[in-house]
């Protein structure tokens, strides 16, 4: 089985190696966000290319003054998580133009160099820089052998390079590091490293070794107070304090991104709360980062492909409040009017669909292929046509206070069985509504008794399945 999964490795990356040795890295592009898909990818198993996608970004800024991002590799056409492979890291001086380094290692330089590690199977990575020795050292979770689902033993493998960008050689594995996902290090004022990795609930932390960052100093120990972790740690330092931010387990429209602030670098940690809300994509992970005295949340959105194993990093500004708490990372536009449309218990609020936010692609909405949502008039009435499959468009809503409402969209579906549901901050709170038949003429459809929590900031109409048309979204106080 190993003999067979090494040879089809050995074939995809002779493969890829023809198609790769066209590209010419360094290479850079302007761009925005979502980052990375106008770079080209090997398409997984054949000699074609297609659009790189990108996760799991760790950012950093060193010693050249230019921030890097570190991430996990989506392959073409992907098989859930399991082909992520061939990290390459970027970089960029001005967060417009970006660098992509190329690939800078890959499950088969694991087997090739190490001796153990399967295909695929290069999750959310990190890097850290020792000025003791000058060097870099990539850390990165990997399978240790095929074995069924769940029986796998996780490794963080360790690749190190004199330099940021490339010429990573393998060094082994942190041995004696629990086996799970998502390792981090963050370094601290001293110099002291910590190493960081958890999923499925749980996250450990310890240190490394001054005289070598391959190897534990201690074990490494549960971190305690967190609430609702599910993977992606990251640990920064501000202001004196502590910072994990981490993934929850948040169902609908995707995990949640939370923190956790400590006086100490292994906790005990104390939850606060949501930094960054569900973005539609099922999997969140992000990291924080000081660029040129701002900062910035990395985090990434499954909007360009559609599929939540093809994901693009993006990234955003973070801002702290005085006392040090971080405010949720506003990637959701501006309202199209004045103010955000304001819901009360004793007025109707009629949102026309054409209001949709300010802000263009990714902030006020997402449309496969075009440039923007299509505008069609019936009457004297516009109204948006052809929300298809995993598009959506958001719109700044503020409520005086929780309540209920009865909530009316007028649509028409363009093809059978199609599906949407309304989110408030990235969560479902209408659950899938179907839009019964097929017709050129608009419909109401009404949802009672649904709760609007007072922090709401935006709403989204996002369509699950098919095509339609959708004039307006009412909503009326219940009482
Ligand atoms: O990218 C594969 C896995 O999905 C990562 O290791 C997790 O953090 C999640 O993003």
């Amino acid at each position: 089985m190993k003999k067979l999964i090494l040879s089809i490795a050995c074939t995809a990356m002779a493969m890829s190696a023809t198609a790769e040795s066209e590209f010419k890295y360094p290479m850079t592009r302007e761009m925005h966000n979502p980052l990375f898909v106008e770079f080209p990818s090997p398409m997984y198993g054949t000699d074609s290319i297609g659009r790189m996608y990108t996760a799991d970004a760790s950012g950093h800024v060193w010693k050249d003054g230019r921030l890097y991002v570190y991430a996990s590799h989506d392959l073409e056409p992907p098989q859930g998580c399991d082909r992520m492979d061939r990290y390459h890291v970027f970089s960029t001086d001005d967060l417009v133009n970006w660098t992509d380094h190329g690939e800078i290692l890959s499950s088969y330089d694991v087997m090739h160099q190490s001796g153990w590690g399967i295909e695929g199977w290069m999750w959310a990575p990190d890097c850290a820089y020792n000025p003791k020795n000058g060097k870099y050292y990539f850390y990165f979770p990997h399978v240790k052998e095929a074995l069924p689902w769940g029986g796998h033993e996780w490794r963080v493998g360790i690749a190190v390079s004199d330099r940021p960008d490339g010429d990573f050689h393998m060094a082994g594995y942190v041995e004696g590091a629990p086996s799970l996902i998502d390792p981090t290090v963050f370094v601290d004022d001293d110099g002291q490293a910590y190493i960081y990795n958890g999923g499925g609930g749980q996250c450990a932390g310890g240190k490394l070794r001054s005289d070598d960052w391959t190897r534990l100093d201690g074990e490494m120990q549960p971190m305690h107070g967190l609430v609702d972790f599910h993977e992606g740690t990251w640990v920064h330092k501000y202001n004196g304090k502590y910072y994990l931010s981490h993934s929850d387990n948040h169902g609908t429209d995707g995990n949640q991104l939370r923190y956790a602030m400590s006086d100490s670098p292994l906790g005990p940690w104390k939850d606060m709360g949501v930094y960054l809300y569900p973005t539609g994509c099922w999997t969140s992970h992000g990291s924080i980062v000081e660029y040129k005295g701002k900062w910035y949340a990395l985090y990434h959105v499954n909007n360009p492909s559609g599929r939540d194993e093809l994901r693009s990093v993006c990234i955003d500004p973070l801002e702290y409040n005085a006392d040090g708490t971080i405010r949720v990372v506003r990637n959701w536009g501006t309202p199209r009017g004045e103010a955000p449309m304001m819901l009360s218990a004793d007025k109707t609020l009629k949102i026309n669909a054409t209001d949709f936010n300010n802000g263009g692609e990714h902030y006020a909405y997402h449309k496969f292929n075009i440039e923007a949502p299509e505008v069609g008039k019936s009457g004297n009435e516009e109204y948006i046509k052809n929300v298809g499959r995993k598009e959506w468009m958001r719109y700044s809503v503020n409520a005086k206070e929780t309540g209920k409402y009865d909530i009316t969209f007028i649509v028409a579906a363009k093809v059978p069985d199609t599906k949407f549901h309304l989110s408030a901050n990235g969560t479902s709170i209408t659950g899938e509504i179907t839009i019964d038949g097929v017709s050129e003429k608009f419909t109401n459809i009404t949802v009672n008794g649904v709760t609007i929590n007072a922090d709401v900031e935006y709403l989204d109409l996002r369509c699950d399945n098919g095509r339609f048309d959708i004039k307006s979204i009412i909503i009326t106080p219940v009482h």
